[in-house]
C-alpha cells in the first residue's frame, strides 16, 4: 500500500507586500501554491498511489477564490482519470457545512461531513483500508474531537485525519480541535495523517503521528523545503518519507554591516553578502536583518529606514538576468536584546511581558482582524511574538527618555 499525506494546500494565498517583485518572479509567487499541488498530484501519478489524504486548508480562505476551485477540481480529474482516490477535509480556513450537494468535485474525491466519519475502501490486492477524519463547520473547533473517533476496526490498515493542534505544543492553538499524543494512541490506528501546523514533523513513530507541513511557505517563518509525505508500507507498518515540491523558498539573513563610505557600495556589499548567504537552490525571498547600523552615515541609515537603500538593491539584482533570489525587506536589526529600563523595575516589566505577550492575549485583542486569516497566521508566529514584544519595550522606553527629559525641562526652568 501507498499514499500520498498532505495539508494546508493554501491555494491562492495573496502573497501581500511582494507584488512589487519582477513580473516573472511574481507569477512563480503568485502561482507556488497551486504549482506545489500540481507537482504532488504528478508525483501521485508517478509513484501510482492507492489514494490521496488531504487534511484540512486546501483553500487559503473561507471565500475561496474561482480560480483556486477550477484548479482544485481540474487537479482531483487528472487523478480521477488514473484511477486514484482522494480523501479530504476542510480545515479552519476553508470551513464549511459539507452536504453533499453542494459538491462539485469529480466522484474519486471523498469529503469527510461535520462529525467524525469513517471511510472504507478496498484495493486491487484486496487490502481493506479505513480512514476517518471530520470537516470543520466552524473557523474554530474548542473541543477535543478525538473521543468520537472509533478504535481501529476489523481492517489491514486504519488512517486517522485530523486538522488540529496538539497539546502542550510551544505555540498552542487551542480553538484548533486541541488533542494528546495519548490519545491517538489509544485508537490503535496504523498511521495519523494530521494537518494544521505548517512546520513539517513526527509527532511520535510506530505507529506514526505526523505533520506533513504546508506545501508552499508563505512567510519568512515558513522558511525551507516544503512538499508532502510519501507513506509506503515497510515491515507491516507505514512510514512516510519527505519529497519536497514548493517552487519558492524564504530565507531571513542576518548581515553585519561595515563601514561604506556610499549608498552605492552598500548596495554592492549587500548584493554580494546575500549571494554568499543565499541557502537554496529555488528562487528565494530574502528578508534582510542589518546588524552594526551604527558603522553608517545618519544619512545612509535614513536611507534604509526609508526604503531607499533597499528600491537601489532591488534595481540592482533585476539587471542581473534570472532573479533567483529577491530581497522584499532590509530592516535594521535592534541591538537591544533585553530591554533595559531607567526607572521601571526590570522584574516587573520581564513578570507583565510573560502574561502579556502570549498568543491567546493577542488572539482576544485582535478578534475582529483575525476574521483576515493571514493576520492571525502571522501573529500566531512565535517570532512574531518576540518581535511586538520589542517594539513595545522600545516604544515604552521612547515615551519614557521624553518623560524624563520634561522632568528635567521642568526642574530647569524657573
Ligand atoms: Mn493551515
Amino acid at each position: 500500500m501507498k499514499f500520498i499525506h498532505t495539508a494546508d494546500l493554501h491555494l491562492d494565498s495573496p502573497f501581500l507586500g511582494l507584488q512589487d517583485a519582477p513580473d516573472e518572479l511574481w507569477q512563480s509567487i503568485q502561482q507556488s501554491t497551486f504549482t506545489s499541488f500540481e507537482r504532488i498530484v504528478n508525483e501521485a501519478i508517478k509513484f501510482k498511489v492507492d489514494f490521496v489524504c488531504i487534511t484540512g486548508d486546501i483553500f487559503d480562505r473561507d471565500q475561496r477564490s474561482i480560480t483556486a476551485e477550477n484548479f482544485f477540481v481540474q487537479q482531483c480529474t487528472r487523478l480521477q482519470e488514473e484511477k486514484i482516490d482522494v480523501f479530504l477535509s476542510y480545515g479552519n480556513h476553508d470551513y464549511q457545512s459539507v452536504t453533499s450537494d453542494t459538491q462539485i468535485l469529480p466522484s474519486n474525491v471523498h469529503v469527510f461531513g461535520n462529525q467524525v466519519e469513517t471511510k472504507q475502501l478496498t484495493l486491487a490486492d484486496d487490502t481493506t483500508v479505513a480512514i476517518t477524519g471530520f470537516s470543520y463547520a466552524n473557523r474554530w473547533i474548542e473541543n477535543d474531537q478525538t473521543d468520537s473517533y472509533p478504535i481501529k476496526g476489523n481492517v489491514n490498515w486504519q488512517i486517522g485525519m485530523l486538522h488540529g493542534s496538539l497539546t502542550g505544543l510551544k505555540n498552542p492553538h487551542d480553538n484548533y480541535a486541541p488533542f494528546t499524543v495519548q490519545e491517538l494512541l489509544a485508537k490503535n490506528y496504523d498511521y495519523w495523517a494530521l494537518g494544521h501546523i505548517h512546520k513539517r514533523q513526527i509527532v511520535h513513530e510506530n505507529p506514526v503521528i505526523a505533520y506533513c507541513g504546508n506545501s508552499q511557505g508563505r512567510h519568512r517563518n515558513e522558511a525551507g523545503p516544503k512538499g508532502y509525505y510519501l507513506v509506503t508500507e515497510k515491515n507491516q507498518q507505514l512510514v512516510p518519507q519527505f519529497h519536497e515540491t514548493a517552487p519558492i523558498d524564504w530565507q531571513t539573513m542576518v548581515i553585519e554591516l561595515s563601514q561604506v563610505d556610499s549608498a552605492a557600495e552598500l548596495v554592492s556589499n549587500l548584493e554580494r553578502e546575500i549571494e554568499t548567504k543565499l541557502d537554496s537552490t529555488r528562487q528565494t525571498l530574502v528578508s534582510l536583518r542589518l546588524k552594526n547600523s551604527e558603522v553608517l552615515s545618519s544619512e545612509l541609515m535614513a536611507q534604509i529606514n526609508n526604503g531607499s537603500i533597499l528600491v537601489r538593491l532591488q534595481t540592482a539584482i533585476k539587471t542581473t538576468g534570472t532573479i533567483m533570489f529577491w530581497p522584499y525587506e532590509a530592516k535594521i536589526k535592534t541591538s537591544i536584546k533585553q530591554p533595559s529600563f531607567i526607572s521601571l523595575d526590570q522584574h516587573y516589566w520581564d513578570e507583565a511581558a510573560q502574561s502579556v505577550f502570549t498568543s491567546q492575549t493577542v488572539t482576544n485583542f485582535a478578534e475582529k482582524l483575525f476574521r483576515h486569516s493571514f493576520i492571525e497566521d502571522r501573529f500566531s508566529q512565535p517570532q512574531e511574538l518576540i518581535d511586538l514584544q520589542e517594539k513595545v519595550a522600545l516604544s515604552l522606553q521612547t515615551n519614557q527618555n521624553q518623560e524624563e527629559q520634561l522632568d528635567e525641562d521642568s526642574t530647569n526652568s524657573d
